[in-house]
């Protein structure tokens, strides 16, 4: 269903076993080079989701090869498979257009939330690229806020992910404020892996080089 131009929300699109690989996936990842950890804000907050990158680090605000608030160590490589994935989200979602097959997501945000964690209404501005961003959700469903470009308040438009749930925003939903203010608990499938808790990866081009 499209939510907003250029949001396009596609329930249950990953299949099961696509997500089992997710899951493995971001086990490994959340391993190593760098630990999955809680974010520390400039202002000395502590991010409830817990967060590791692929590709680029994001770290508050800017992008980095390496984690400089963690461990120091560069990130792991973005996989292929994880590029095909992510052009085949476009495609489901607004079909083929030049886009698509000239999408070069480098990075990849994985949060995951236990039952309390929640993320603030933001907008995301640190990559230079106005390349649309794809995310898949993973695990117990939430409530997530979809705003405007404008304020961090109204209109905004709540819609309930559910595992294997796409959501992809590109052209003016792009840098459109949103935030996850509930995650419902217990309300995933274990077939995917994930005993509990709510798994996102976001996909994004940085539009950075080196
Ligand atoms: C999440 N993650 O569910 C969300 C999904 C983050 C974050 O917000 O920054 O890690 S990504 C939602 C998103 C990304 C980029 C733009 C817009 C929404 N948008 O314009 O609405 O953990
Ligand atoms: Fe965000």
């Amino acid at each position: 269903a499209l939510i907003a131009p250029g949001a396009m929300h596609l329930p249950g699109w990953l299949s099961v076993e696509q997500q089992r690989k997710l899951v493995n996936a971001c086990r490994a990842w959340a391993r190593g080079p760098v630990p999955l950890r809680h974010t520390t804000l400039p202002g000395g907050g502590v991010m409830s989701v817990r967060t590791v990158c692929v590709g680029w680090h994001w770290l508050p605000y800017r992008y980095s090869r390496t984690a400089d608030d963690v461990n120091g160590a560069r990130v792991a490589e973005f996989p292929d498979w994880l590029t095909e994935l992510g052009r085949a989200a476009l495609v489901a979602a607004f079909g083929e257009r030049s886009d698509t097959t000239g999408y070069r997501p480098d990075t990849a945000l994985v949060n995951f939330y236990d039952g309390d964690a929640r993320m603030g209404m933001h907008q995301d501005k640190e990559e230079r690229s106005g390349a649309p961003v794809v995310s898949l959700s993973i695990g117990d469903s939430c409530v997530f806020r979809f705003g405007n470009t404008q304020t961090r308040g109204r209109p905004y438009t709540d819609v309930v992910l559910e595992s294997g749930d796409l959501f992809v925003f590109g052209g003016p939903s792009r840098f459109a404020f949103h935030g996850v203010p509930k995650v419902h608990p217990g309300t995933g499938d274990p077939a995917t892996g994930l005993s509990g808790g709510r798994l996102n990866i976001t996909l994004r081009e940085t539009g950075l080089s080196g």
